[in-house]
Formats: structure tokens, sequence, C-alpha cells
């Protein structure tokens, strides 16, 4: 069973590497950007509550972000392993994980982030917003890298270059 979790600033490509492991691993891959989103999206009581606080580069609550993860790691799919991308993004988030998980860590540095974020359509990708989430991963989810690394569960993988060189790392630190 492999239990994973891809933990990198917003824009470190978790989504795009995920993706692609979630496809040769044969375990899901749960965003929970993507599920919020989709939330969002469906204008479910979930979607609502969230909306503003992805508007604005704020993390959305943790006890919706909580329940919605453990709804989903519940499902039969789960039962071989599974990637958390963007999850868990505090210490409060990573106390709720009950079993053992391998950390990877995708490491990229400011200037790079901007541009990729800056690059992208998305609604919370604007100037000020893309700051603003940038200044709340140094506050809330950065703690974890020490947090996971006193645990010796976290690998550190360089998140900068070209997409497949990045995904050849990230499968060598699981292999
Ligand atoms: P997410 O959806 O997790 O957004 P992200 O961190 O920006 O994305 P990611 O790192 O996956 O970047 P991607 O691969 O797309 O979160 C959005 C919002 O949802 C949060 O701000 C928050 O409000 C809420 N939320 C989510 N999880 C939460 C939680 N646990 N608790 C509370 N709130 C939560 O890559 C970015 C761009 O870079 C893409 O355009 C991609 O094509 C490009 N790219 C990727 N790799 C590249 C490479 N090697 N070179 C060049 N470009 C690359």
């Amino acid at each position: 069973m492999m239990n994973l979790i891809l933990l990198g600033p917003p824009g470190a490509g978790k989504g795009t590497q995920a993706r692609r492991l979630a496809e040769k691993l044969g375990i899901p891959q749960i965003s929970t950007g993507d599920l919020l989103r989709a939330a969002r999206e469906a204008k479910s009581p979930l979607g609502r509550s969230a909306e503003q606080y992805m508007k604005e580069g704020k993390l959305v609550p943790d006890e919706l972000v909580v329940r919605m993860v453990e709804e989903r790691l519940a499902q039969s799919d789960c039962s071989r392993g599974y990637i958390l991308d963007g999850f868990p993004r505090n210490l409060a988030q990573s106390r709720s994980l009950k079993n053992q998980h391998r950390v990877l860590f995708l490491e990229v540095g400011t200037e790079e982030l901007v541009k990729r974020l800056s690059g992208r359509q998305r609604e919370d990708d604007r100037g000020e917003v893309i700051r603003k989430r940038l200044a709340v991963y140094q506050e809330e989810t950065a703690p974890l890298i020490g947090f996971y690394e006193k645990s010796g569960c976290l690998r550190r993988v360089p998140g900068e270059g070209e997409i497949d060189a990045i995904f050849a790392r990230l499968l060598k630190a699981v292999s």
C-alpha cells in the first residue's frame, strides 16, 4: 500500500505530477483543490462555503476540508493507496491523517512560482491573490516540511526544469 503526500508551494506542479504518478502507480490522485472547485461548480453547501476563501487565496476552513478528505479516503478505490495533492496544508490537517505516508516535497523558487501561476488563467491566479497564496503557504504549510522531515518520511525533490525530468525524480524517490 502506497500512501503519498505531494507537498509544495502553489504552482509547484503538485497537480501536474500527481496526475502522472496516479496513472503510473495505479492509485487515485486526491486533489483538494480539484474537489473544492468541483463543489463550487456544483453549488453544493461545501462549494458555497469554500468559494470566498478560494477567491481570496486563503485556506478553506480545516473542518470542511478534513471532512471532505475523510469521505474521499473512505471510498474503495483508496484501499491500495492514494496520492494526496494539496492536503495537508497545515499542522491541524496533517494530524487528521491516521495512516503512514511518504511525503514528496517539490521544491521550486518563488520567482518560478510567480511566473507559472501568472501564466495560468484560473480565477485565483491574479497578482494580489498569488501573493496572498504564497504568504499563506509560508505561514501555514511550510512548517510541515520540518515536521515531516523530523519523522523521517520526507524526500526533497527539485521541482524546476522539464516536467518529464521532475516526474522521473519523483518516481525514483518512491521506488
Ligand atoms: P490547489 O488547487 O491545490 O492549487 P495550487 O497549489 O496552485 O496548484 P499546484 O501546485 O497543483 O500547481 P499545478 O500543478 O496546477 O489550491 C487552490 C486553492 O484551493 C487554495 O488556494 C485554497 O483556497 C484551496 N485549497 C486546496 N487545498 C486546500 C486544503 N487542504 N486546505 C484548505 N484550502 C485548500 O501547476 C501550476 C502551473 O505550473 C500550471 O500551469 C502547470 O502547467 C505549470 N507547471 C507545472 N510544472 C511545470 C514545470 N516543470 N515547468 C513549467 N511549468 C510547470
